[in-house]
């Protein structure tokens, strides 16, 4: 039996390793072990933890997970406003904040600091005694929303300090950007689009609108990242020059943006602009622009601020990334689920870099909003997302040719019928046989997140297709070297590859597998929990309505989708037959977290005190075993642990009949 004490050796190691490999991979860029891996890190955490619930600490990587949906944010007043920025649009206009920053500095030597200027929204991050004690946004600059639970969940936020010296005292205010990656953007707005819920414009107000989710897991689930560029100890500026600053916050935890220089003249400051609209495309994430500082803190002191913003700051604004070109014709692409995408082909226009012929139009409600027609001219954006959009028709230069576009009432790929269901904005294909269907579905077995069958491309897959070689991805377990070799541009050393990459995917963890066969509304995070669930395709498979909608990170729409899935045969014969080709369906014993029958799916309510557990262990304890714990007692709840002096909940509960637990029994419980 291992003592608290050899227990809690095991917990620091733990806990110091994965914050290694949060480093590695939100500050650093270079992770080295995968994401699987890493939730392994954290399960085994997380069962320690719940052996010795008393060395839980705040700053423990598990407290990262999203807790309970919260009641609406408290207004928090800023201690110091949160300043916007004046803006300049070109040159001219940075060469006459330059002028003004010379006037005030008097002769005295003046440095700048460029720093890039992400799209997203500010945050202020207090950490009491190393400790994050608050996160608030930015709101009017003066008032913000305390948004805490949620700060909480972005991982390249330090829960604690790194430790250095005293320099910079106990008392310290982190100002940064939070932002979503653009490939978690991508992401988030497909899964709002199969929701029935409007797209995110932007990735901005995709931030925006993530930090305010009162819900911490949903915001867990859409990874948001942060970069700080603003350091605040007291009532100070505890370093000499802005240049510091950002180097103690790299330091002690915090992503900096490696993209800064230190300019000793406003002309490096113009280069620096220059470079960064060159790169501008290859970052993660989107910037609107750069921020110019003054480097001294002695200076911008002097400098001051306007009601509004910095005089020893501004911020240089790229020019938008828009043009405007013809709509040749509108054609309508037919994804996986059957989807159906109308796209404007467009005539070739360039547009930041590139040549873009192609803009999404999204869905028939988008058409209907913008008003498109073929042969309209149209405003395009290339934003966050790889495919431009279309953002408005410009109406001035319409001659009256222009043609009204419907979408098709058959399917253009198989000539199936489209269905629109009461509520979603998305237009489908149901026919069980459709050629793009299949292509789609073919394609996301085999991608990275998936099944990852290296080598198994577009062109590889419309040939198959064309070719009517496979029924669905069951059939790509029977492909011999001769079929394969027989396709175009196949070596035979090529199909041989290919062959092994199949070979290989058969052996992918269960969740790879579930999330392969491309069931709506299951994304990697929700197949790795029902892997976890229920350990095998075939215990999935079985796994009624309720029993899914009973796992705490399951919604209903996910439970019906998934019992839907199964329900159909075609979809059950492909189990079967992935199964007999020698396609691992079971979970690997290691890979399984630990379920608590008793606890999973089941709704608690806490009153009263217990004197054995805070109301916070108390919490953890049961969440960590899948239950949860709500506030009120309801029909719904299933058991009430009432404490000392437990009040009006305890009479509710005993009217509704609800299993009342004392601390004995919770703690028998627990064992
Ligand atoms: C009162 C980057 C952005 C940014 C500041 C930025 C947005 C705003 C700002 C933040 N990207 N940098 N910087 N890279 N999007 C410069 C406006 N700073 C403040 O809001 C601020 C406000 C202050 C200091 C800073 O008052 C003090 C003055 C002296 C000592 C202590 C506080």
């Amino acid at each position: 039996m291992a003592t608290a004490q050899t227990i809690g050796k095991k917990i620091e190691k733990l806990r110091e390793e994965i914050r290694r490999h949060e480093e590695l991979y939100y500050v650093k860029d270079t992770p080295e072990i995968s994401d699987a891996e890493y939730d392994k890190l954290i399960e085994q955490l997380k069962k320690l933890e719940e052996e010795q619930p008393q060395l839980i600490t705040p700053d423990s990587p598990t407290q990262r997970v999203g807790g309970r949906p919260a009641e609406g944010f408290p207004e928090v007043v800023h201690r110091r406003p949160m300043l916007s920025l004046d803006n300049s649009y070109n040159i001219e206009e940075l060469m006459a904040f330059d002028q003004r920053c010379q006037k005030l500095a008097e002769g005295r030597a003046l440095e700048y600091v460029a720093e890039l200027k992400i799209d997203g929204v500010s945050i202020s991050l207090q950490y009491d005694n190393q400790l994050l004690a608050r996160g608030v946004t930015r709101g009017d600059g003066r008032i913000g929303e305390e948004v805490t639970q949620n700060a909480r969940t972005i991982r390249s936020v330090p829960l604690r300090l790194r430790a250095s010296g005293d320099s910079v005292g106990r008392d310290v205010e982190v100002r940064g950007e939070v932002f979503i990656p653009r490939s978690v953007f991508e992401n988030t707005n497909a899964e709002r689009e199969e929701q029935g819920e409007p797209r995110f414009a932007n990735p901005r107000n995709a931030a925006a609108g993530t930090l305010r989710q009162l819900d911490s897991r949903i915001v867990a689930s859409r990874r948001l990242d942060l970069f700080a560029y603003d350091l605040i100890a007291g009532e100070r500026k505890p370093f000499a020059t802005q240049w510091a600053a950002l180097n103690w916050l790299e330091q002690a935890g915090f992503r900096v943006n490696p993209h800064r220089e230190l300019c000793p003249s406003i002309e490096e400051v113009v280069e620096f602009c220059k470079r960064m609209e060159t790169q501008r495309d290859d970052l993660d994430y989107e910037i609107d622009g750069l921020v110019v500082k003054v480097n001294s803190t002695r200076l911008q002191d002097e400098f001051g601020a306007t009601q509004k913003a910095p005089r020893w700051a501004a911020a240089y604004k790229y020019p938008a990334r828009q043009a405007t070109t013809k709509v040749l014709a509108i054609t309508v692409q037919i994804g996986r689920t059957g989807a159906l995408t109308p796209v404007a082909n467009l005539e070739p226009v360039l547009l930041a870099g590139t040549t873009v012929s192609r803009a999404t139009l999204h869905n028939a409600d988008e058409i209907e909003r913008l008003g498109v027609r073929i042969g309209d001219w149209v405003l395009i954006e290339k934003g966050g997302e790889v495919i431009p959009k279309v953002l408005k028709v410009i109406e001035s230069k319409r001659t009256g040719a222009e043609k009204r576009f419907r979408m098709p009432r058959k399917c253009p790929v198989c000539g199936g019928e489209i269905f629109r269901l009461d509520g979603e904005v998305v237009a489908r294909c149901v026919a069980a046989d459709c050629g793009a269907q299949l292509r789609g579905r073919l394609l996301h077995f085999a991608s990275r997140r998936a099944m990852r069958i290296e080598g198994l491309g577009e062109s590889l897959v419309d040939q198959m297709v064309e070719k009517k070689m496979l029924r669905d991805a069951g059939d790509l377990y029977k492909l011999t070297l001769g079929e394969i070799s027989g396709l175009e541009r196949m070596a035979k050393k090529s199909a041989q590859n290919l062959l092994a990459q199949i070979e290989r995917s058969k052996s992918r963890d269960l969740s790879h597998l579930i999330y392969a066969l491309g069931i709506r509304h299951v994304g990697d995070r929700t197949a790795a929990i029902l892997a976890n669930y229920f350990g095998s395709l075939e215990t999935l498979a079985e796994a009624s309505e309720t029993a899914l909608d009973d796992i705490p990170e399951v919604g209903l729409t996910v439970a019906q989708s998934v019992r839907g899935w199964f329900d159909d045969a075609g979809n059950l014969d492909l189990c079967w037959r992935l199964r007999a080709a020698g396609v691992r369906t079971k979970i690997d014993e290691k890979e399984k977290a630990a379920v608590d029958e008793r606890f999973a799916g089941k709704q608690f309510v806490l009153t009263g005190t217990l004197p054995g557990y805070s109301r916070e262990e108390a919490r953890a304890l049961i969440e960590s075993r899948g239950g949860r714990v709500t506030t009120s007692v309801s029909k719904k709840t299933d058991y009430v642990i009432a404490g000392a002096e437990a009040g009006s909940k305890l009479d509710k509960a005993t009217t509704l009949g609800v299993t009342v637990l004392d601390e004995a029994a919770f703690k028998g419980m627990l064992r």
